[in-house]
């Protein structure tokens, strides 16, 4: 049965992405090996299972690796079919909506992060943020959508939105001290503002998502470190 056997998780605790794959299995009720990698010096295991991105996560499932986030999500979800809850909604139509957002929040929301997060200049950030900001309203109006008064974008249920979004929720807390924005608020998001508390009080969020504050201190090292080597490459 595809749904049977052994699954590893190659990962890293700060990795947003990784995180998504561990809301998954933890909310399918599914064990797994968890193997952590260190990025600066990749394993044999992740160049051999994910040759073509070199990134984690990976999941290893009875030997065979499938990679990408969104990807192992429904992986997960069509494998393990009748284990847990279903993540992803039955109805094609609604399955869609679900898929446009989880784009919409890899392209419009990290795509500008990343660019805050890393900015050289005050205009490039201000630029950035200023999209963020649009972003996260636009997904305050989703939200006002797809849950239809309930709790989550799935509903009564956590889903593939409530996944993605997740996997990236303790960036976007940290957002206030890594990039001087605050991005969910009472006047603007509050049907945001109260996901978030819902969402971290899930125990699957609980096991999964790392700690905001380390995961802060860990991204301003890492930021100086990728400045530093732009420093480099441009004195080269
Ligand atoms: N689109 C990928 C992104 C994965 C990704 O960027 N992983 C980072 C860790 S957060 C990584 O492995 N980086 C290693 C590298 O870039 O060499 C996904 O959704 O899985």
């Amino acid at each position: 049965m595809a749904g049977e056997g052994e699954l590893k998780l190659l990962s890293t605790w700060a990795s947003p992405w990784a995180s998504r794959v561990k809301l998954a299995l933890h909310l399918k009720g599914l064990s797994y090996e968890n193997i952590e990698q260190d990025l600066n010096s990749k394993s044999d295991l992740l160049l051999a299972f994910n040759p073509v991105h070199k990134k984690v996560p990976v999941l290893i499932h009875n030997g065979k690796p499938i990679c990408e986030s969104v990807v192992i999500i429904e992986y997960i979800d069509e494998a393990y079919g009748s284990t847990g809850p279903s993540l992803l909604p039955t109805d094609p139509y609604e399955r869609a909506i679900a898929r446009f957002w989880v784009d919409y929040i890899d392209h419009k929301l990290v795509i500008p992060w990343k660019v805050a997060f890393i900015a050289n200049t005050e205009e490039d950030k201000t630029e950035a943020i200023k999209q963020i900001l649009v972003g996260v309203n636009v997904l305050e109006g989703a939200l006002k959508e797809c849950s239809n008064g309930k709790p989550f974008f799935g509903g009564d249920n956590v889903g593939y939105v409530d996944i993605a979004l997740g996997g990236l929720l303790a960036f976007l807390q940290g957002t206030e001290e890594l990039c001087g924005t605050k991005l969910f608020g009472t006047a603007n998001t509050p049907l945001l503002l109260a996901w978030v508390e819902h969402f971290t009080a899930l125990d699957a969020a609980k096991v999964a998502l790392p700690d905001v504050n380390k995961l802060v201190v860990f991204a301003r090292t890492r930021r100086a470190r990728i400045a530093a080597t732009i420093n480099v490459s441009v004195k080269n």
